[in-house]
């Protein structure tokens, strides 16, 4: 890059740290001064309360945050938000703009100086901006233009595959649906998505089991369940309308379990927002049972639990195991038994970091209970052993034949409020043959039948060179991504980036040789196509699939919505194109139509959607049914992970604030953890302060070792914190230079960003 000399990662400056003891319960009234705050300066008060009513209600929109389910019948009538989904609707429903006046006032170069929470908070985008190649300023482009421009590229590359197309989770079912069409119709499977990095270990490890990448239980189950196993998840901050659910479990007489290497405020004890009596009486405490693991010591942890459990079968046969359900239902069960019988207990304990003691009360109530929930997020996925976390869980559900019945199974909690939708559309890079055949036989063309990339794959194809242009449906790919630096260069060795955005982020920055932005309706806003109000539909992290209708004024008159933004750049991507684009935009019921020929479980599906609260998707586990080769579910051998690494080393996980939606920084609070004004820090346990000498509030820089490679983030502040010895937390993206783009999951490929080793210097 000749004149733009872009910032691939944000200052490594401070703000204000303030820290104060994190709190020992959440939500209740803070919660609801913290939404209000957010409301209020971005959309002033009244405005606010209009948009807050109408987000989760029948008839309103999907709140944009998180991925947890709605009630099925009763919505509350304070509106079914919670702290963080106000958050989310004050960032994308601001009154700041970022229009041709912000872009000829600030170049590229200068806003990437920036920090993520001042380019955030710039407002939403106005109309289609375009970068020229060694220009230093984004200039207005028509859309035509923009289409024109994006097409001819396309159509100019000597392969398809030298393309990519990533999605982002918030994207809706329709524009999904097209979009991965207009891949597949233009000749590629590269679809790259956000879910690579996140539960695609969850996806993997489930298919192979279950016979079903996703979870298996309801809302309902959640409330009837004798045990949930909070393990490797923060709901407290990342989906706190979970918490509800957990109250509801422990009011009919379930117990809590909480895995995690630090003690999070979220599961411990909970003040229902929308409860006055309950503020006042001081919250109910969920947990039972916490257990500070080590980071990455759960597969040690469970099989401890699975040993004991084990154990107690052979001392008191047909007590614990459900032989009945094993037999009729499950493969592999002696291989298991064997696997067992020769692994070590002691060290399984010990590799866990926790105490004999603690482990025997986990397995008593794994032994006591029928009815076992285990809901789990990154603190699984993210790391080398990811799919055998997963694994080992269903180990222990297939054993107690604890799924496929009511109150017990499986709860991926999914992040992005459509991710798990986005993939049912077919946003995939493996996708299954009968999938493809359906697509061709619906629509008359060929897909390519290759595997395309992945994310990390990606990226290392555009540091190569292979990939020569990126489209980004939404997300945040430069900052979202492991090793920004080698992704930063990977990104600017494109010729053609293109982001398809509601807000501007650093991706819009960290670009191509030529970069191009689209901007789109939000969730929130009216959509007309044709004259007419159009609805969009998504699906959340449990399989019922709703419709989202935005009722607020578009934040610009030049916004296009996602699917009528696909159907543009299809129409001059795709050279002789037969599909019904302009159709399937002028009445989304004809998108849903394609989708109803196309994929099984949406027989009906402009009426279904239509009904109150929408439907559930077909789902095998949840009834017992089990899809895999053998048509059994499957018992896994899962080895102890090495986690050996340097003595005078930690390990670190890269986590969230309360304050951030991934990259999205809301603020600079993270007040359930005491952290305020501040997102440079490191909690580090007070032994190990003593131990290497380290300071309250010191200054550290930390080195990411992997291998033999060594990567640098520089400044962070020293937090004495409730975390297992030798972990370490620290924010993400900030810590993203750390995380080696080969230090990822096997067979899943997401980036381990839950286990980085790394040494802390003065
Ligand atoms: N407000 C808000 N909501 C969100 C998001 C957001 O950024 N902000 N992001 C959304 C998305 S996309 C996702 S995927 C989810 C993420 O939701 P979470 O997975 O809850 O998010 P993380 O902050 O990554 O938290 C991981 C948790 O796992 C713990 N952990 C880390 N390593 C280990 C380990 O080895 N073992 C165990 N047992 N625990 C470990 C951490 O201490 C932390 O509590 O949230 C979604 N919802
Ligand atoms: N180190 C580390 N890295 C991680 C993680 C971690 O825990 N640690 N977590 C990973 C996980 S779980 C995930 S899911 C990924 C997230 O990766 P992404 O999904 O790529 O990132 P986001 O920050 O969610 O994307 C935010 C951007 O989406 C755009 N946007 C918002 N709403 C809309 C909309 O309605 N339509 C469109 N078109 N655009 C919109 C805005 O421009 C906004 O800036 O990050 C991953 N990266
Ligand atoms: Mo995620």
């Amino acid at each position: 890059m000749k004149t733009r000399k872009v910032a691939i990662v944000p200052p490594e400056e401070f703000s204000k740290l303030k820290y104060r003891q994190a709190p020992e319960s959440s939500v209740g009234l803070p919660a609801v001064t913290s939404a209000m705050k957010h409301i209020s300066e971005e959309i002033g008060l009244i405005d606010g309360l209009k948009v807050l009513n109408k987000m989760n209600q029948h008839g309103g929109f999907d709140c944009p945050g998180c991925a947890w389910p709605d009630p099925d019948k009763e919505r509350s009538a304070l509106g079914e938000y919670c702290e963080n989904g106000a958050k989310a609707i004050a960032e994308e429903a601001t009154k700041k703009r970022v229009d041709a006046d912000f872009f000829k006032s600030h170049s590229v170069e200068e806003i990437s100086h920036w920090d993520d929470y001042h380019v955030g908070k710039s407002g939403r985008i106005t109309e289609p901006f375009y970068l020229a190649k060694d220009s230093s300023h984004y200039v207005p482009i028509s859309w035509e233009e923009a289409f024109t421009k994006i097409g001819s590229k396309l159509q100019s590359l000597e392969n398809p595959n030298q393309a990519a197309f990533y999605t982002s989770g918030r994207t809706s079912n329709e524009a999904a649906f097209m979009y991965q069409l207009l891949a597949r119709e233009y000749g590629t499977n590269n679809l790259p998505d956000c879910s690579n990095m996140c539960h695609e270990s969850s996806g993997t490890g489930l298919s192979k089991t279950l016979g079903i990448g996703k979870g298996s239980v309801t809302l309902e189950d959640i409330h009837q369940s004798e045990l949930v196993v909070v393990i490797g998840q923060n709901p407290g901050t990342n989906h706190p309308r979970m918490l509800a659910a957990l109250e509801k479990c422990k009011q009919n007489g379930g117990s809590i379990v909480s895995v995690n290497p630090i003690h999070e405020a979220g599961t411990n004890v909970f003040i229902d927002p929308q409860n006055p009596l309950k503020i006042l009486k001081g919250g109910t405490k969920l947990e039972d049972l916490y257990l500070q693991v080590k980071i990455n010591g759960d597969v040690a942890l469970l099989k401890a639990a699975l040993l004991l459990m084990l154990k107690a079968e052979e001392d008191r046969p047909d007590t614990v195991f459900d032989h009945e359900f094993i037999e009729r239902k499950c493969d592999n069960y002696q291989a298991l038994i064997q696997h067992l019988h020769e692994a070590d207990f002691g060290t399984c304990v010990t590799e866990s970091g926790l105490t004999d003691t603690e482990v025997r009360k986990f397995a008593d109530l794994l032994i006591a209970k029928k009815k076992i929930i285990f809901c789990w997020a990154m603190g699984l996925t993210q790391h080398e052993n990811g799919v055998q976390n997963v694994q080992e869980i269903v180990n222990i559900l297939l054993l107690k034949g604890s799924i496929g019945k009511p109150g017990a199974g499986t709860c991926p909690v999914r992040g992005h409020s459509n991710v798990q939708g986005d993939r049912t559309m077919g946003i995939w890079e493996k996708p299954k043959e009968a999938f493809l055949a359906k697509l061709d036989e619906e629509f008359k063309i060929n897909s390519p039948r290759a595997h395309g990339f992945d994310t990390v794959e990606t990226i290392r194809a555009m540091h190569e060179g292979q990939v020569k242009v990126f489209i980004g449906m939404g997300g945040n790919f430069i900052s979202a991504t492991p090793d920004s630096q080698f992704t930063g260069e990977a990104i600017q060795k494109c010729d053609l980036t293109v982001q398809i955005s509601t807000k501007l982020n650093r991706s819009h920055l960290v670009t191509g040789e030529e970069a191009i932005i689209l901007p789109c309706l939000s969730r929130s806003e009216k959509d007309f196509q044709n004259g007419k109000p159009q609805f969009i539909t998504t699906e959340n992290s449990m399989g019922v699939v709703q419709k989202s209708e935005g009722s607020f004024e578009p934040a610009s008159p030049y916004l296009k919505s996602e699917p009528a933004i696909v159907a543009g750049l299809a129409k001059t991507s795709l050279s002789n194109t037969q599909t019904d684009w302009n159709r399937m935009i002028s009445n989304y019921d004809h998108i849903r139509y394609h989708i109803t020929a196309v994929i099984p479980g949406f027989e009906d599906y402009n009426k279904k959607v239509r009904i109150k609260g929408g439907f559930y998707l077909p789902n095998g586990a949840r009834n017992g049914e089990f899809n895999t080769e053998s048509q059994k579910a499957l018992f896994t051998i899962n080895p102890l992970p090495k986690n050996t690494i340097d003595p005078n080393h930690f390990v670190l996980m890269t986590i969230r604030s309360h304050d951030q939606f991934n990259t999205t920084i809301y603020g600079m609070h993270d007040r359930y953890r005491g952290i305020h004004n501040e997102r440079r820090v490191l909690l580090m346990n007070p032994k190990d302060m003593q131990k290497h000498g380290f300071e309250k509030e010191q200054v550290v820089h930390l080195t990411g070792h992997y291998g033999k490679e060594t990567r640098e983030a520089r400044n962070f502040k020293v937090i004495q914190y409730d975390i297992a010895k030798g972990c370490l937390g620290a924010y993400f993206p900030e810590t993203n230079v750390l995380v080696p783009i080969d230090h990822v999951a096997k067979e899943s490929n997401t980036p381990a960003s839950k286990f980085i080793e790394v040494s802390v210097n003065s």
